[in-house]
Order: structure tokens, then C-alpha cells, then sequence
């Protein structure tokens, strides 16, 4: 039911329902889903033979979803019913062009939802911002070049200009998009992972030298115990439920650590398992289940570290003293602190018995292999850093590095996230890396540091960046504090976004602005060199080709590359780097990348095995780059994590239909909600003390760490399994509660799962 703009009205109409969920996750509901989605977006017949191409061995593109890694023994339905949802979206038939945008205006768009600006379907042609009408008008690609090859002419510095990455780009697109801003003269990269696994890259590095998870695949089918800590797998890393499910059948130990209990921590049945799907017969994902308190993590495996280390005293197998001696240091001065935090201090702040934490301990001590798996739960937190240097001590304690089925692995969001860090998005680059790039690329690099999204934020609303640069994402919509980001891009003199759909980033813009619409991963990227295809980086640094396969959306639409190239052309007319040549044929892109990065030797070749190849992970084969040329213990002191009387800990979080800002519809299948997203997840005894019941209104209110105040009104709120003192709702509607300066000091993270509320009935 449509009316003339398409909008789609019956959503406003349906009421909200709340039914705790009882089935296993996957299995015939996703089956379901995914087929009302297809037919929705009209693609039964494209959308199976496409999804079949996804994530093969030999050619097919990756699945733009989650970074979570393909089946090494090319499993040919290794897919999820999001990452279906996730190609389908991009392979819409529905366009968006130049008469659309004749006919509505921006002030007009800026009243759609999320839902129904994205639904619009894919963008065709470059599009620039006419003030005099508020309408986006076409522009030739020569012609957009060249607005923005000026604009960064005539800006005086280079750093007055930003250029953002989401998580998607490919390599190669990465390498060029950093070169350029490199070869500008700036570092000024900020990306999402600045909002998603900042903290998990500074503490593995500061820890291990090195910014990434140790364990692959493979060790997920050998561990012997499974720590999963505040991921939210059913809906965003649905591929995981396979490595539960096959790791249950196994017999190993699976403990999550979530304030809820969400789907995957129960039951599955996997996709790809005809016969339980035809049986209904669900596997068990999960042998114990912890829920902490939001931001309780860091207390709980302290917890779990001061058991191990008492066993030890009468069991010497419970520390490996060996590992420890020959390959760590701080280990002393950990003990002692272990020892010095008391069990009542740990139990008040993890918000999990004394008893529930041995029971954690003790199947860790009883499992030869463990592997700590975590996500935006540890992360988007005021001690996020310290949260996962605190996972990682656990794991010295007992040896769990650098051999079979053990060690820390961060599941990654973005599909390329992990891709484009090692490719070179980093405000804060290595001396080395610089050197290398310098060398090989004849430019100069810039050596100082340049900002990442919450300081270009900021400059942007000082007046000190006034061009930004979107390279996909949805930037205003997914960081914080979304009307101070507003208007800081407001403020800007040229505001460009690379994108695939129309979305809120468009409509938020500087003085001018740019819509550059560009290939999807699923899309052919024919250039004079034949069909081209680009390389990413899954969770466990697996590099693989994806090649497009279908018909691109349009004729005018432009590789990432080539709009890169496109770019750094007009902005740097005397430019020594071959451009049109790169984007002729993206092999000179990979060799000269090979001579840059260590890893990426003979990467042309390498790339094109039938899985591609890994990353040699030093802190695997147990060589530290770190200060001392070990792995080091941190000893932080644990945070004050207890909410002040009357507020309440607010964790941010994707529903089960969405994909970050992208809105496929108002339900959250596993949660039990239909229809409703502006609400909140309350323990029903804090609802009981407020005087709340099931689906009342409330009116939210944050306070920032200085002491400012944001509001949000007329959310429904929900009893939930959640521990006291704790809330959840939904980013990104949510993004308006996280103040701009509600960044952590560790991380520079904004954090997003720890927002101080109070929750009052609306007047
Ligand atoms: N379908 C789909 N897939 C996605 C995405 C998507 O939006 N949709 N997004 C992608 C991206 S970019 C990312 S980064 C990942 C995000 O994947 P997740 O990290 O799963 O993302 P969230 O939905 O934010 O869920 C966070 C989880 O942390 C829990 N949590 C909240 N606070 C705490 C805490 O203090 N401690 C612990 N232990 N847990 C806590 C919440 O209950 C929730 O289960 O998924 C990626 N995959
Ligand atoms: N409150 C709160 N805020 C959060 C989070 C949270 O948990 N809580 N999570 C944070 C996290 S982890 C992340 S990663 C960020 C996500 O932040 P972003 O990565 O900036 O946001 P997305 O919603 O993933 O971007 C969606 C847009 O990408 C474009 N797009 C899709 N495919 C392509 C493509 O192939 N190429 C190009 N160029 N564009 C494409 C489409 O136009 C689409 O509208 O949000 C962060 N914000
Ligand atoms: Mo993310």
C-alpha cells in the first residue's frame, strides 16, 4: 500500500506487538523472512540465482554484510538470511534518477523516514545540490570532478578536508583513497571503525603488536571452550550460529557474556542443514549463559582470572607458568592486582555471582584450547581498551596464543572494516608504514595525525575542516550526537558522498554538495583492462577476490576506484601516481600494493587461490611488535561501572532488521518486537519503580559527561531480560542521546553501549 511518493503508509498503521521469542534462531523463520523480502523487493527469481554466487571459493562477489569469515570447505550455502537480505537491498530494481529528484526537494526528502529514502532503490547518475531550487540536479562526472578537484585547490590547507571510509571499501579502492589524501597532505581518515572496533585495535596492539584477532576458522573447530562476549550473533554474524552449532555437536563449552540472552546464545538450526531444517530439530548454541551489567565485563573475567590464579595454588595446571615466563611480561604486578581486587568488588560491579563466575573459571581451566570472541558489547565503552586488554590477560594466563583453537578473536562489523584499516585508513599512521608508502608512491606523506570522526566532527563545527568526503556510509545518521553532527556538515562549503542509495547524508549538506553514485559489490566493474575485481579482508585477515556478476544499476555509474582516481586527478593536476592506469586494471593497484605492505607479497597471484590467502599474524607465531617483545598483562584499575541512583545504563544496538542505518522494517524477530522501534528494554522491576507498564511512553533523557542534557520523547517501553540498572534501545534513533563529547578517553570511541539515562513517564 503506496501512495503516489511510494511511501509506504501501512507501516504507520500496524500497532506494536511484544512476544518473547521461543524458536531456535534461523531456521524456517529466517526462511521465511527472506522470502517475504524477496518477493517485497521483487526478486525471486535474480535474487536466488544471485545469492548462490556469494561467498564461493572460485569467482562470485563477497557478501557485503558482516565480516565474519566464508566456510573453508566451500560449504555452497554458507550464507544468512541478513547477508540475503543485504545483497537484495543493493540489487533492487527500483531507481532513483534525475526526474526523482526533480520532484521532490530536499527540505521535502528530509520528512521521509530512513526506510523510505533507502527504498527509493539505487542511485543512478551524479547529482549536485542546487540552493536556488532545494533540488539535487544531474552533473556531469567531468563536471563534479572538477567542483572538487577545485574546491581542494583553493582550500589553503590540506587538513581542512576530511575523507571518510565505511566499511565496505574494497582494497584497492582503500589503497587509492588514502594515497590521495596522502598525497594532499593529509591524514585526516576518519572511518566507522573510529565508532566500532577502535578499542579492540589500540588494546591488541598495545597488548600483542599487532590490531587484530589471532585465531582463524580452523581454531573456532578446535577450541575447546568458547568465551562469546557482546555480540549479538543471530542477527549480526549469522554465519557464527554454524561455528556454535558444530562446536556443541563437538561437545565444547559455549559461555556468553551478554546482558540479554539473545538468540544465538540458545538454540539453531542452520541454513545449510537440509535435514534439521526439514525436521525442525534445533542444535544448542550455548552451555552457559552470564548476563553482566552493561559495561560489567572487565570485573567478570577479572573474576574469572582471580579463580584461575587461587586454583593454581593447589593445581598447577590451572596457569601456564611456562607460556607465561617464556613469553609475557607485567604478569607479577597482574597477580598481585588480581589477588588485591576483592570478590565483593567484582561480584557489585560485573553484576554476576561469585559462584556463576567460578563456574565460568572452571570451564576454562577444564579446556586444553579457549578462544574470547567479542564485538560492540566490550567495545563502545568508556574502558573499552581496557576491557579487552583485561580478555586478553585471561587468555596468557592459560597459554591461549599462538597455537590451535585458541586465542582473542573481535568479530568485525563492516565487511571490509579489518580490510581498510591494513590498507591504510588510519588517522594515526606508522612512522614505518609512511616511510614505505612515501618510498614506493614518490609522494610525501604527512607525518602528523589526523583526526577520526568525533574530532572531525568537531572541526567541522569550528570551522576548520569545511570539506568532507563520504565514502559510503551514512555518516550523519551513524555517529553521535546526530544534531551536532548535523550541523557541522551544514557548515561545510562542500559536502561529497559516494553511495549506492539515497540516505539522510544526502539531505544533511554543506553549501554544495555532491551525490556520486557508484557499483555495488554484486555489480560487474567492466574497465579498459576487462572485468576487474577487488580484494577484501574478513575477520580472520583471510584476503579473497570478489567479482561483481550482475548488470550494474546503471550505465552511469563509476567504480569506488575510479571516482577516486577521478578525484585525486582534478585535485592534484601535477600528480606523479598513474591514476588512469590503476583504474584500467586494478592488478598495477595490487602490485604496487604488494611492494607496501608487509603480508601482501606477490599479491596478484596470492589473491587468486581458491581462498586467497592470510595475513601472517605475527602474534600467532608468538613474535610480539610490542615495546618489550612480548605479550604484555595490563593491570588497570576496574571501572566504576554502577549507574547513580534513579539513572540507568543505556546500551545502543542494531534491531534483527536492519543493517546499521539501513531499515528494512520495524520488526526484531529474536527480540520479539513487531512494529516498533522507538522503544526501550527495561527489567520490569525498574519499570515497577517508575510506575511503568508494557508499551508506555517515556521520555529519555541523557546526561553527558559534561553534564549537559539530550532528550528523547515518547518511546515505548518494554520488560526485558536485562539486568537492573540497564536499558537497551536502537541506534541509530539513539545516536541523539550520545553527546558529541561522550567519547571515551582511551579509545576516542564514542560510547554507545554506555549512555547514563533516566526514563520518566511522558507527560
Ligand atoms: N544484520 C546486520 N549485521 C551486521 C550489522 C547490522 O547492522 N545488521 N552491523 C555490522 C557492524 S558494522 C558491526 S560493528 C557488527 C555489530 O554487531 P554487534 O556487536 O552484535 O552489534 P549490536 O547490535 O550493537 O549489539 C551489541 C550486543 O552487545 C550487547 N551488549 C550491550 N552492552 C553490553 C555490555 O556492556 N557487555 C556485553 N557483554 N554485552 C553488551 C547487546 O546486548 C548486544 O547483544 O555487526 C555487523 N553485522
Ligand atoms: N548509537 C550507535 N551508533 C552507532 C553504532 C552503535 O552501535 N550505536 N555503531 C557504529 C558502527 S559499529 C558503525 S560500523 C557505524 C556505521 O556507519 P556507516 O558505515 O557510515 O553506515 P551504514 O549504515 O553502514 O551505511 C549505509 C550506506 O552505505 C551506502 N552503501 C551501501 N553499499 C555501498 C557500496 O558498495 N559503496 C558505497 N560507496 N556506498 C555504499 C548506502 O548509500 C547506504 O545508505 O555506525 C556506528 N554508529
Ligand atoms: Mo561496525
Amino acid at each position: 500500500m503506496s501512495d503516489q511518493d511510494g511511501r509506504d503508509r501501512e507501516q504507520d498503521e500496524r500497532s506494536p506487538e511484544f512476544k518473547p521469542y521461543h524458536h531456535p534462531a534461523a531456521g524456517w523463520g529466517a526462511a521465511k523472512s527472506v522470502t517475504g523480502f524477496l518477493i517485497r523487493e521483487g526478486e525471486l527469481v535474480n535474487g536466488p540465482r544471485a545469492i548462490r554466487k556469494m561467498n564461493h571459493e572460485n569467482g562470485g562477489f563477497d557478501c557485503p554484510g558482516c565480516a565474519w569469515p566464508d566456510d573453508t570447505k566451500g560449504l555452497h550455502l554458507d550464507i544468512c538470511e541478513n547477508g540475503i537480505k543485504h545483497v537484495t537491498w543493493e540489487m533492487t530494481r527500483k531507481r532513483v534518477g534525475r526526474e526523482f529528484f526533480a520532484t521532490h526537494t530536499v527540505s521535502e526528502l528530509s520528512e521521509w523516514s530512513e526506510f523510505e529514502l533507502e527504498d527509493q532503490g539505487r542511485l543512478t547518475e551524479p547529482m549536485r545540490y542546487d540552493a536556488d531550487s532545494d533540488r539535487y540536479v544531474p552533473i556531469s562526472w567531468p563536471e563534479a570532478f572538477e567542483l572538487i578537484g577545485r574546491t581542494l585547490r583553493e582550500l589553503g590547507s590540506p587538513d581542512k578536508a576530511a575523507y571518510y571510509t565505511s566499511g565496505r571499501l574494497g582494497n584497492e579502492a582503500t589503497f587509492l583513497y588514502q594515497l590521495m589524501a596522502r598525497e594532499l597532505g593529509t591524514n585526516n581518515l576518519p572511518d566507522c571503525s573510529n565508532m566500532c572496533h577502535e578499542a579492540s585495535g589500540r588494546a591488541l596492539q598495545a597488548a600483542l603488536g599487532t590490531g587484530k584477532g589471532t585465531v582463524d576458522l580452523e581454531d573456532w573447530e578446535r577450541a575447546d571452550a568458547l568465551f562469546i562476549l557482546g555480540v549479538n550473533a543471530a542477527s549480526n554474524a549469522p554465519r557464527m550460529l554454524t561455528a556454535l552449532a558444530e562446536a556443541y555437536h563437538r561437545g565444547a563449552q559455549i559461555v556468553h557474556i551478554n546482558p540479554l540472552v539473545e538468540a544465538a546464545a540458545t538454540r539453531t538450526i542452520i541454513p545449510h542443514d537440509f535435514a534439521k531444517m526439514a525436521t525442525f530439530r534445533a542444535t544448542r548454541t550455548g552451555t552457559l549463559n552470564l548476563q553482566p551489567r552493561i559495561g560489567g565485563d572487565m570485573a567478570l573475567i577479572r573474576g574469572m582470572a582471580k579463580a584461575a590464579l587461587e586454583q593454581a595454588r593447589e593445581d598447577p595446571g590451572a596457569v601456564d607458568m611456562t607460556f607465561i615466563e617464556r613469553h609475557t611480561t607485567g604478569f607479577e604486578e597482574y597477580r598481585a592486582l588480581c589477588e588485591a581486587t576483592p570478590w565483593e568488588e567484582i561480584e557489585h560491579q560485573s553484576g554476576v555471582s561469585v559462584a556463576d563466575i567460578r563456574a565460568a573459571a572452571r570451564i576454562y581451566r577444564d579446556a586444553d584450547r579457549s578462544i574470547a570472541s567479542w564485538c560492540l558489547g566490550v567495545t563502545q565503552h568508556e574502558h573499552g581498551v581496557d576491557t579487552v586488554r583485561e580478555i586478553v590477560n585471561l587468555l596468557l594466563l592459560r597459554g591461549n596464543l599462538g597455537r590451535e583453537g585458541s586465542g582473542p578473536s573481535p568479530v568485525r562489523g563492516h565487511s571490509n572494516v579489518q580490510g581498510n584499516r591494513t590498507c591504510g585508513i588510519d588517522h594515526r599512521p606508522a612512522t614505518a608504514f609512511l616511510d614505505r608508502l612515501g618510498e614506493v608512491c614518490g609522494i610525501t606523506p604527512p607525518r602528523h595525525h589526523g583526526l577520526d570522526t568525533v574530532g572531525t566532527i568537531e572541526a567541522m563545527h569550528r570551522g576548520e575542516v569545511t570539506v568532507f568526503v563520504g565514502m559510503g556510509g551514512n555518516f550523519v545518521l551513524a555517529a553521535p550526537d546526530t544534531p551536532y553532527t548535523s550541523a557541522a556538515l551544514r557548515k561545510c562549503a562542500l559536502t561529497v558522498q559516494v553511495s549506492t542509495k539515497l540516505n539522510r547524508s544526502h539531505l544533511v549538506h554543506g553549501r554544495q554538495a555532491l551525490i556520486l553514485p557508484c557499483l555495488g559489490r554484486t555489480e560487474k566493474d567492466e574497465q579498459r583492462g576487462g572485468l576487474q575485481s577487488t580484494s577484501v579482508e574478513d575477520s580472520m585477515s583471510m584476503v579473497h577476490l570478489s567479482v561483481g556478476m550482475k548488470r550494474p544499476a546503471s550505465t552511469h555509474l563509476l567504480s569506488e576506484p575510479a571516482i577516486i582516481a577521478g578525484m585525486a586527478r582534478a585535485a592534484l593536476p601535477d600528480s606523479a601516481t598513474p591514476w588512469e592506469a590503476y583504474v584500467e586494471d586494478y592488478d598495477r593497484i595490487r602490485d604496487t600494493m604488494s611492494q607496501v605492505f608487509d603480508g601482501f607479497e606477490d599479491f596478484n597471484r596470492r589473491v587468486r587461490q581458491p581462498l586467497g590467502f592470510r595475513i601472517r599474524q605475527p602474534a600467532r607465531e608468538l613474535v610480539f611488535h610490542t615495546a618489550s617483545g612480548r605479550a604484555e598483562f595490563s593491570a588497570a584499575a576496574l571501572p566504576d561501572v554502577i549507574p547513580a541512583p534513579g539513572t540507568l545504563a543505556l546500551g545502543t544496538m542494531r534491531s534483527h532488521d536492519q543493517w546499521n542505518t539501513t531499515i528494512y522494517s520495524d520488526n526484531d524477530r529474536y527480540r520479539g518486537v513487531k512494529n516498533l522501534r522507538t522503544l526501550i528494554f527495561m527489567n520490569a522491576d525498574d519499570m515497577r519503580e517508575r510506575g511503568l507498564s508494557q508499551f508506555d511512553d517515556v521520555d529519555i533523557t541523557s546526561t553527558a559527561k559534561d553534564g549537559t542534557t539530550r532528550s528523547l520523547y515518547r518511546y515505548k517501553v518494554i520488560p526485558y531480560d536485562i539486568p537492573r540498572g540497564c536499558a537497551a534501545g536502537y541506534m541509530p534513533e539513539m545516536n541523539v542521546l550520545c553527546a558529541i563529547g561522550d567519547y571515551s578517553t582511551q579509545s576516542d570511541q564514542p560510547i554507545m553501549k554506555h549512555l547514563k539515562v533516566t526514563v520518566e513517564p511522558s507527560a
